[in-house]
């Protein structure tokens, strides 16, 4: 089913008492990590080596979502982590998991850019006999059994619950779609979720690569190409705080001229419903990496692990009170 046999006899040792002996001979390996990594973990004592690829830094999400990875697998909790950036490009993500082979890390941890696109390296990994857990974004790939665990969002039922606010409170409107990174699990979903309640209503659409700035830039142009818009819909906070720019250069209130719906709910998304900049935002939850921790533990001891870990997430409106966001953890 997964390829943990390394892993499992790992652990068999460790509860038989050798440890010890078994995490010298791996510390003869030492100077293999460390390329990018920044957890300080030292690698001896038996601490779970963990090469995690993180897609970018390109959202408030994203910066909530490594601060909660970090904050989890750390040398305290038992884990020697190599954490690399890959910003945003699929061929840096590549490099950063073939050296994790190259490593032999215990885990690979990674959260896909783009789902297609990793059959090669899947395939390389599967053969080296590390097992992959893969974070936030999915997969598509011929390779057969290519991760042990999933853990992340259900961004479909992000966008049905998106599709559903507008279909309720703004039955008529002519919507402009600002998708995040093309061919990414999260566009790729949360578009179908929209477009299955309100597609017929969707009058354009462009990516704006889940970034603030691209998503100001493809504001500005939706606004040219499809005048009759009065409704945004977002893929994520970060674009959509850039749209508000783009409708308020354009002379336009956002929230009333153009409604916005978006996701994540990060604090600044939802400071902008307070504002009444923002009409709907629908949660992506960035902040599983406890719930990771664990899941790596028992993956790198040979344990069962449910195949998918559906993390748990919420929506608001401009109910929101500034006090709740305000509290919010980012
Ligand atoms: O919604 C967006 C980020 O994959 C869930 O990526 C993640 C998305 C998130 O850039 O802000």
């Amino acid at each position: 089913m997964f390829h943990a046999s390394r892993r499992s006899f790992l652990s068999a040792v460790a509860a038989t008492g050798v440890a010890l002996t078994l995490a010298a001979c791996g510390g003869s390996a030492e100077g293999g990590t460390g390329s990018g990594g920044d957890a300080g973990g030292s690698g001896d004592g038996g601490a779970i080596r963990v090469g995690y690829s993180q897609l970018g830094a390109e959202s408030g999400w994203r910066t909530a979502n490594t601060e909660s990875v970090k904050a989890n697998l750390t040398a305290e909790n038992g884990f020697d982590l190599t954490f690399v950036d890959a910003q945003q490009k699929q061929e840096n993500q590549i490099k950063a998991l073939r050296d994790f082979v190259a490593q032999d890390v215990d885990v690979i941890a990674f959260s896909p850019v783009v789902e297609t696109g990793w059959d090669d390296v899947l395939q390389e990994i599967k053969d080296a006999g590390i097992p992959v857990v893969l974070v936030d974004r999915t997969v598509d790939t011929t390779v057969e059994d290519p991760y042990v665990t999933h853990i992340g969002s259900d961004f479909k039922a992000e966008g049905t619950k998106a599709g559903e606010w507008v279909k309720a409170n703004a039955a008529d409107a002519k919507i402009f779609e600002l998708q995040g990174t093309l061919g990414s699990g999260a566009q790729v979903d949360r578009e179908e979720g929209f477009d299955a309640v309100v597609g017929s209503q969707v009058v354009g659409k462009a990516s704006g690569n889940f970034t603030r700035a691209e998503g100001r830039t493809a504001t500005e142009a939706a606004l040219q190409a499809y005048p009759e818009t009065t409704l945004i819909f977002t893929h994520n906070d970060d674009m959509g705080l850039g749209a508000v720019e783009a409708i308020e250069a354009a002379g336009k209130t956002p929230g009333t001229d153009i409604q916005i719906v978006s996701v994540d709910a990060v604090r600044d998304g939802l400071q902008a419903l307070v504002d009444k900049k923002f009409n709907y935002v629908v949660e992506c939850n960035p902040a599983f990496g406890d719930q990771l921790a664990e899941l790596i533990k028992k993956v790198a001891a040979g344990e069962d692990v449910p195949k998918e870990t559906v993390v748990e997430e919420t929506a608001f409106d401009q109910t929101i009170t500034q006090a709740e966001v305000d509290a919010r953890p980012y």
